[in-house]
Parts: C-alpha cells; sequence; structure tokens
C-alpha cells in the first residue's frame, strides 16, 4: 500500500449494517456510519445532544480529565446560537487579507526551511510548527507564544500512544487560566480580552465561559490540521503530477481542500449522548446512551461519492461531512481550509517534487475498526 493511500475501515459494517459498536472506557458506543444517517442525526440535536456531561461526546471520552464545558461545542440550541453567534464573526477573520497575509508568511517560513534540510519530519517539524504558528493568528495573540504550545506535541489531552493524559491536561488549563488572568488585568485585542468584553443574552461571559472556548480552540484544531497538513504532504510526495496541476491551474486549489479532507477526515467521528430511547438505521439505541456520527465512513460512502477511495482533486459535487454538519459544524474550519489553501499554492510554486524517506502510521484503534488517521513520523526531503 502507497504511503499516502487511506483505506477506508468501515466499508463492510456500513454496507452491511450501516452501524458499527465500539467501547469506550466502559461507556460503549453505537457508530452511525452512512453519510445519509450521519447527516440525518447531525440535524435531530434534540434526540442527539451534544450539551451533555463535559468531555462525553468527544471519543475517547474526555469525562475523567475534563470539567470544563467547550463553548460552542457542547451547547445545544436555544443557547448554542447565542454563542455560536458571538464567536463566529471572530473564526470568519481568516477570510480577511491581512490575516491571509500573515498565514502566507508563516507557511512560507515552514516550507523554505523545509527545502533548506536534507531531511525533515513532517509531524513535528513542519505541521506542528505551522499549526501552533498559525492558531496565534486566530488567537490575535503575539507569535512568539506558539513556542511554548509547540513544546505540548501534537495533542493537548494525550500523550505517546494516545492515552488520556490529565497531567497534560492541566498544563493547558493552567495556561489559560493565566491567560485569562492575564486579560483582565491588561486588556489586549485577543480572542481572551474580546470574550472577556463580550456578553450572551445581556450577561456577561464568566471566566469558566472564556475558558471553554478557549479550550476548544487549542484542543479541537490541533491533531485534525496537524494531520490534514501531514497527510497532504504524503499525498504530493507520491502524487508529483497533481502539484504541478495545481501550479498550472491554482483556480483549482479549493476543490482539492475539499477533496483532501474529505479523503483524509482528520476527526474520525464525534460522539452525540441520545435523549430518549429511539432508532439510528432500525437499531434502538436507549437514552442516555451514546452514538458517534462517524464522518470518515459517510465521506467514503460509496451511494454518494463516486470513486470515494480515490483522491478526485477536483471533484465538482463534495458534499462532504469532514467539518462536521448541521448547527455545530465545524467552527475552525475557515481557519483550517485557509491554512490547507495557501499551503497548497506555496508548496506548488515553491516545490517540484517530495521524496519519502521514512513513513509510520499512526493507526486509531477503534477496536472493531482499525483506521489510519496519520503518521507518527513521516520524514521526507523537499525538492526545488
Ligand atoms: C474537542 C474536540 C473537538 C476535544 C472538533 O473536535 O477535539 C479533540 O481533539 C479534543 O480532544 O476536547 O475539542
Amino acid at each position: 500500500m502507497k504511503t499516502s493511500e487511506f483505506s477506508d475501515a468501515f466499508k463492510e459494517a456500513r454496507q452491511e449494517k450501516g452501524i458499527g459498536q465500539m467501547n469506550d472506557q466502559n461507556d460503549p458506543v453505537k457508530m452511525v456510519l452512512r453519510h445519509k444517517e450521519v447527516r440525518k442525526c447531525a440535524h435531530n440535536w434534540k434526540a442527539f445532544q451534544s450539551g451533555a456531561e463535559p468531555g462525553r461526546i468527544v471519543i475517547p471520552s474526555e469525562v475523567n480529565i475534563r470539567d470544563t464545558r467547550q463553548i460552542p461545542f457542547e451547547v445545544d440550541p436555544p443557547e448554542h446560537k447565542s454563542f455560536r453567534d458571538l464567536v463566529e464573526p471572530w473564526f470568519k477573520r481568516p477570510l480577511e487579507t491581512v490575516y491571509q497575509n500573515g498565514i502566507t508568511k508563516i507557511i512560507e517560513e515552514v516550507v523554505d526551511n523545509a527545502i533548506n534540510n536534507d531531511s525533515l519530519e513532517v509531524v513535528s517539524e513542519f505541521s506542528l510548527p505551522l499549526q501552533s504558528r498559525a492558531l496565534t493568528f486566530l488567537l490575535n495573540t503575539p507569535y512568539s507564544e506558539s513556542d511554548l504550545w509547540i513544546s505540548w506535541g501534537t495533542h493537548v489531552f494525550r500523550s505517546e500512544g494516545s492515552d488520556l493524559d490529565a497531567d497534560k491536561a492541566n498544563i493547558l488549563y493552567d495556561y489559560i487560566d493565566k491567560e485569562i488572568d492575564r486579560a483582565i488585568k491588561n486588556p489586549s485585542d485577543d480572542l481572551y480580552s474580546v470574550l472577556l468584553a463580550s456578553e450572551v443574552n445581556g450577561k456577561k461571559l464568566t471566566k469558566e465561559e472564556v475558558k471553554g472556548v478557549l479550550v476548544l480552540t487549542f484542543a479541537g484544531g490541533r491533531d485534525t490540521v496537524i494531520n490534514a497538513v501531514t497527510n497532504s504532504i504524503s499525498y504530493f510526495a507520491e502524487h508529483p503530477k497533481s502539484l504541478k496541476m495545481i501550479k498550472e491551474n491554482p483556480e483549482m486549489i479549493n476543490n482539492a481542500v475539499e477533496e483532501l479532507v474529505r479523503y483524509f477526515s482528520p476527526l474520525t467521528q464525534m460522539g452525540r449522548v441520545v435523549t430518549e430511547d429511539t432508532q439510528v438505521c432500525e437499531h434502538a439505541v436507549k437514552a442516555d446512551t451514546r452514538v458517534s456520527l462517524c464522518w470518515a465512513s459517510a465521506n467514503r460512502d460509496e451511494n454518494v461519492f463516486e470513486d470515494a477511495n480515490e483522491v478526485v482533486l477536483d471533484r465538482k459535487v463534495n458534499p462532504h461531512v469532514a467539518f462536521g454538519f448541521g448547527v455545530h459544524n465545524c467552527l475552525g474550519a475557515t481557519h483550517a481550509r485557509q491554512i490547507l489553501r495557501v499551503l497548497l499554492s506555496i508548496l506548488s510554486q515553491k516545490v517540484t517534487s517530495i521524496e519519502i524517506l521514512e513513513a509510520k502510521e499512526n493507526i486509531e484503534d477503534l477496536e472493531n475498526f482499525k483506521r489510519k488517521v496519520g503518521f507518527d513520523c513521516l520524514k521526507v526531503k523537499f525538492n526545488k
């Protein structure tokens, strides 16, 4: 199998039953695998809620390492809308020219650095710095902060081997608490200060609510962005013609980005807690149990995508759900898309080929399903 190939781990179960099953810390999950059902459940926020105990909709569950409710992610309508409306304009800033110029500079820097190295480990020396530096733009905080964030590694809640790590999580919580106190003393124009000065439904946001938005911002777009970037590098390493095609037809970049996120689906699934006895895909699900919306499976659904297991960079109709679906669709999607678009543009202009020197796959273990989600290590050489 090619390094850049990501097979569909859910095919059989999706076709046969439409449902998968996994245990997760004794809180089992019924995984919804078909595109149509995934969208249906995502739409039905009343029966499939996000505003459950903090951490419970995440798989693996974070209830043991997190008390702070992530906002707006773990809040349901109608309250959800008020929070979402508040933060939405801030998370749309990536569309502004100044923001794009900032991201462009960061990506040019990491690509130039890669070109000047004989061997580069993409996850730790390319994608992680890129993600953390770009995050300074999303938060509107000093660039120098990113050095600390880079030192936290690819996941803020998990350490090597993907285990949930309470000590590591506390590093993030303490950091955010301190930053909130700093912003109270010395307000600036960063996300902390803007949130602290904001109101929802006529009430000032509490420190805990501000923390909830920040925890989501730090945690939610971290390993996902890192995987999307790393996997894209592996793809272009094995498809130099595609890189050339993008160079010659830069207008195809937006479609190419959508197709890469569909194919890689950096977030495999997201859970919901069932609020009433009901059915998914003709399977009974009980109140207070968990289902998951398996974006990765839905994105390979053969009833929706022609050649679902191929990367078709100029795919025209692409109703993928890699950024989720419904009211909880990914808040960071504008930022993530902008990073990937700029990356493709700069890569295609500056790099002619990428050689893979070494690759170690990162396989997510979902009991009955083993899914390649990215790489633990990807050593490459970029050629001008
Ligand atoms: C949560 C989640 C959000 C969770 C859209 O995904 O991302 C995960 O990586 C985090 O661990 O806490 O933010």
